[in-house]
């Protein structure tokens, strides 16, 4: 499969992250994608291609201008305050959450990196942006390949990752919405209706907020219960979308212990929606975190599993652009993003 995977990912390399109280290790680390890459290089036979082509236009189709603004030149707003900090990490200090006001941007930095994020588990770096991107432009290339329809599929290995990143906000490790800039540059392109599935463990609710009062893209979930799962205040089944996007966002959240065959009999009702939809086109948060190995899910699927994920969808016989998000066992990251390839492609 057509694969695009910028290298300038490695540009994102924070080191520490929050657990509990303490500072831990990142969880998503440039070791995940070269996992993927090694993967599919291995195997011969996936061809990957540098991104050709510049997101920068349709950045602003998803994400507001002032976000932009911010993750973009944040890093240097955080060198300025202190040269040290270039050894350093910065952390949102305040979340205007109910009664504080989000319309207002204040000028201290430490104030609007908790305006532009939800949580306090998304570590920027250096290259944050560079990254971040690159990855996007992955996605956009991604996408113009699949609308050529020389292509029935295609892969954008990004990351970061995107799901959790809404209009205006980073969290959950993500800061551009990699799929939903894809769903949109599908739109853009002709599609009248495109299929967001997403089947990362946890519950995508920057890609739900996106897109749950417009009736153009279904968003359909497959996810950890939020009442126990991150990211806990989005996702659940009475979920179904606004106004004009009554009906077209579909939420299955399962128990953490989920095993294979309650998650793909979920999985035939997601597949159901989007055929009933109508969908021209389906595009497939693919995070590989509901592996049984995975150190911070709890779903059951093995490297099997994948493979039969790849194969069913597939059947759907839609032109479809995966887009990688979650998936921390990185030693077999590699071999479960190409387990779903192969899948599909049934090699
Ligand atoms: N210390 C994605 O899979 N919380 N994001 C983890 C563990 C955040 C996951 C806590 C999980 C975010 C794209
Ligand atoms: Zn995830």
């Amino acid at each position: 499969m057509l694969t695009y995977l910028s290298e300038q990912h490695l540009l994102h390399a924070p080191t520490h992250e929050f657990f509990r109280g303490a500072l831990v290790p990142c969880h998503e680390t440039p070791s995940r994608l070269n996992s993927v890459q090694a993967a599919l290089q291995a195997s011969g036979r996936h061809r990957l291609l540098a991104p050709e082509l510049d997101s920068r236009a349709l950045l602003v189709r998803v994400h507001t201008p002032r976000y932009l603004h911010f993750l973009e030149h944040a890093w240097d707003e955080w060198l300025a305050l202190d040269p040290a900090n270039a050894g350093r990490q910065p952390w949102p200090s305040t979340w205007p959450v109910r009664s504080l006001r989000a319309d207002r941007e204040p000028r201290e930095f430490s104030a609007r990196l908790g305006l532009f994020s939800f949580d306090s588990g998304t570590p920027l770096s250096s290259g944050t942006w560079a990254a971040a991107k690159a990855g996007a432009d992955a996605a956009f290339s991604a996408a113009a390949r699949l609308l050529s329809g020389r292509e029935r599929a295609v892969f954008s290995a990004s990351r970061p990752p995107g799901h959790h990143a809404g209009a205006d906000f980073m969290g959950g490790y993500c800061f551009l919405n990699n799929a939903a800039l894809a769903a949109q540059a599908l739109l853009d392109g002709g599609c009248a209706r495109v299929a967001l599935l997403d089947v990362d463990y946890h519950h995508g609710n920057g890609s739900q907020s996106l897109f749950e009062a417009r009736a153009d893209v279904l968003y359909v979930s497959l996810h950890g219960d939020p009442a126990t799962e991150y990211p806990f205040f989005l996702g659940h089944a009475d979920e179904t979308g606004v106004g004009e996007g009554n009906g077209y966002t579909l939420n299955l959240p399962m128990p953490a212990g989920t095993n294979a065959a309650t998650w793909f009999a979920a999985l035939e009702t997601a597949c159901a929606r989007v055929l009933e939809v109508g969908a021209e086109a389906l595009v497939v948060s693919l995070g590989l975190d509901a592996y049984e190995g995975d150190p911070i899910s709890r779903f059951g699927l093995s490297s099997a599993d994948f493979a039969r994920l790849g194969a069913r969808l597939y059947g759907l016989g839609l032109p479809t652009l995966f887009v990688l998000e979650g998936g921390y066992a990185t030693a077999q990251l590699g071999l479960n993003a190409l387990a779903v390839l192969d899948g599909f492609e049934r090699t």
